[in-house]
Formats: C-alpha cells, structure tokens, sequence
C-alpha cells in the first residue's frame, strides 16, 4: 500500500507541527508551506526534529500560484488547512490583512484544491471565536449554536467555515471543519494569554521580572492541550462522511483562575504581580466559551487526554526548563 499524502499549510505553527508529528505516526508522507521570514531559523523552528522526515516548500495562502503548484505537485490525500493570522487582538490592529489570509486564503486553497486535486479530502481550522456570545441554555456552545463572530478575526474564520460548507454542498467535495476550542501547548506563541503567564511567572520567580500586564481577567475559556486536537482533525478528515465537528473539553476557566494555579504552582500570589493594561483589552470582548464534544465523542470515538491542570502544568514545566534563555 502506498504512504496517505498529506498536505499542511501552517505547518511551522503549534498545531501544523504537532499534526506533522502526529501523521509521520500514522505512516504518512508530510508535505507543508511556510512562509519566508528574514530570521530563516524562525520559519523551522518548531520543526527541527522533523526536518529530514517532511517535505517543505516556500508558499502563501495569498499567492495562489504557489498554492497551485503544489498540489498539482504533490497531489495529497488530505489537506489541512492550519495557516492563518491566529491571534485574535492583532487582528483588531490588522483587520484586513487577517481577512485577506484567513477569508480569502481559504477560498484560494479551495480552488487549488478543486481544480488540481478533487478526489482529496479538506480540512479547514475553524474555530470556537465564530461563535462570538452566543450560549445555549445550558451554558455550552455546540455544532448548531448561532454564530455571531465579536473579532475581525472571528468574521474572517466564519466566512472559511461557510465557503468550505458550500464547496462540499455545490461541488461534492470532502471538505469538512473542525471547530476547534481554544488549545495550547508548551509549543504556543507567547503571546497568548497561558504562555504570557506562565512565562512571565517563572521569571517573576526567578527575578528576572516584576509585574505583568493583562487584558480582560474575567473572560473564560475552554482549554485543551493541542496534541489532543491534531488527533481529532485526523479523526473528522477520515470519517465516513463529511461533517463539521466540535472539540472542546467542555471545562471552562477564567483567565484568572489561570493565573491563579500557575502563580500557586510557583507558591506565589497572582495578586502581588498582575497590572491590568487596557493596551491587552480587546475592543469587542468575546466572555464566555465552552464547548460540548459530544457530537465528536460520540461519532468519532474522540476524547482528550489532557485536562486543565495536566496541560498547565506542562507548560509550567517547560518555561521552567527554559529559564536560562527567557
Ligand atoms: P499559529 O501557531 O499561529 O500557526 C499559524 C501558522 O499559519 C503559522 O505557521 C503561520 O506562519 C501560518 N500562516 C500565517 N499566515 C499565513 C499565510 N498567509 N499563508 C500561509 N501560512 C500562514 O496557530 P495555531 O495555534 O497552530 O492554529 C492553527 C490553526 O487553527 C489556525 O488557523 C488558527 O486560526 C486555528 N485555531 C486555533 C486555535 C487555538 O486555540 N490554537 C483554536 C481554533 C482555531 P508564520 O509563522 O510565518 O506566521
Ligand atoms: O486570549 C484574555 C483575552 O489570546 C484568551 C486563538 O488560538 O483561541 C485563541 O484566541 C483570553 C481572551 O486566545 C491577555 O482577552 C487577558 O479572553 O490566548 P488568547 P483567544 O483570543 O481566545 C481561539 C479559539 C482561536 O481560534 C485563536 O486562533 O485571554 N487575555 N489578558 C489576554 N490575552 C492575551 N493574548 N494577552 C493578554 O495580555
């Protein structure tokens, strides 16, 4: 039998590497695009462990021809589709470049898709901030939860998710989403809001820093560990039928909360060294998420492994190993 091809944009980010990681498991063969940066080490460096094992070449969700070319190339089985401008407050600075990547870079993939590679099966990361504030009654958001995106970012991700639901419907392809709550991972930008904290705490700990500055407190998310995610776009990739999937782990946490177990854990009271900056305040706030999987636990089988004190304390655990280069 031969090796499944798959197909990754973003692969240079937190989940395209864990997913690259998770398919060379399964005995796949990895292909993926980054994008050129003028620091060449940082276009790799969540992928050194693999760079013998994949296949990567320069390309962007906004230049189609390189698009084109690849999957003409390459042909995959499966394509990911995990490129886009991920942080949510930037894409309040960067409204139209966002929705030019994670909009339109959607439909120009879906189109190089189409025409070079039909028979393949496509996945769009979706996400849970399409849902904005709407709640269900019973306080969870799920697959038939109204959509009322609060972010340029959450607009742009809500137009991915219906361009990929009318390609699968007009043009019968395999095209499905995740919409994935938020996930996170020693791998995670530092500039979102678990690694901030728990980077900033070690180096409170350590000396090497006095205060740190927040945004919202109050907000809650619902946070898995990534690894647990890349299983499922598997999962919803290779099902039967092609649908759009929830994955959460159903338990909400306010960001407080979270500063409060990881300060803990460093036997430190959040409260002696969180300023909040209305700079990190978001000017539409989206409170409250999540998510119910039962849709995806049910139909694919999937469940997490991680919780949210195991998936914080490995984040702990690996800012605190790094503390010589932070
Ligand atoms: P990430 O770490 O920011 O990775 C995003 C990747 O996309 C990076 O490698 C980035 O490359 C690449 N990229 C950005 N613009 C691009 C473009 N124009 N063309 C091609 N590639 C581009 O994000 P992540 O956390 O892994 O998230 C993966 C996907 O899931 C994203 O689509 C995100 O919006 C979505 N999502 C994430 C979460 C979450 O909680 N993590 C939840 C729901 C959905 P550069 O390094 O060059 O910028
Ligand atoms: O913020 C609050 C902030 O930036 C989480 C992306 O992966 O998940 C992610 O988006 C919460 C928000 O993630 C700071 O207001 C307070 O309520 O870590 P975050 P996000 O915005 O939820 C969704 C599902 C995605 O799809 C996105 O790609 O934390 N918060 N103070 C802060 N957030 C940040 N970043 N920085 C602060 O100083």
């Amino acid at each position: 039998m031969p090796k499944k091809k798959a197909f990754i944009t973003g692969i240079g980010g937190q989940d395209g590497s864990y997913l690259a990681e998770h398919l060379l498991d399964n005995d796949y063969e990895v292909f993926g695009i980054v994008r050129r940066n003028s620091i060449s080490e940082n276009q790799w460096s969540r992928l050194d462990q693999l760079n013998t094992k994949i296949e990567v070449t320069y390309g962007d969700l906004l230049d189609v021809s390189s698009l084109d070319r690849t999957l003409k190339i390459i042909k995959p089985d499966e394509i990911y589709n995990i490129g886009s401008q991920s942080h949510v407050r930037i894409s309040f600075d960067i409204p139209q470049y966002t929705v030019q990547t994670n909009a339109i870079g959607v439909l120009n993939i879906l189109e190089a898709y189409k025409y070079n590679c039909p028979k393949a099966k496509f996945y769009q990361a979706s996400s849970s901030e399409m849902f904005g504030n709407s709640i269900d009654e019973d306080n969870f958001q799920r697959e038939t939860t109204p959509m009322h995106p609060t972010s340029p970012y959450g607009c742009a991700k809500l137009f991915g998710y219906n361009i990929v639901r009318h390609y699968r419907n007009a043009h019968k392809l395999f095209a499905v989403n995740g919409i994935l709550f938020n996930h996170e991972s020693p791998r995670r930008g530092s500039n979102f809001v678990t690694s901030k904290v728990v980077k900033s705490a070690v180096r409170i700990k350590a000396g090497l820093q006095d205060k740190l500055e927040l945004g919202n407190m109050d907000a809650y998310r619902d946070w898995g560990h990534a690894k647990d995610y890349v299983k499922a776009m598997r999962m919803i990739i290779n099902h039967s039928i092609p649908d759009d999937f929830v994955i959460a782990t159903g338990q909400t946490n306010s960001v407080r909360e979270m500063c409060n177990y990881v300060f803990n854990k460093l036997n430190l009271s959040y409260k002696d060294y969180i300023i909040q900056n209305p700079k990190y305040m978001r000017p539409e706030e989206l409170s409250y998420l999540c998510g119910d999987a039962t849709k995806a636990k049910n139909t694919l089988g999937w469940a997490p492994i991680y919780n949210f004190k195991s998936l914080m304390d490995e984040i702990i655990e690996h800012w605190s190993n790094q503390i010589d280069g932070i």
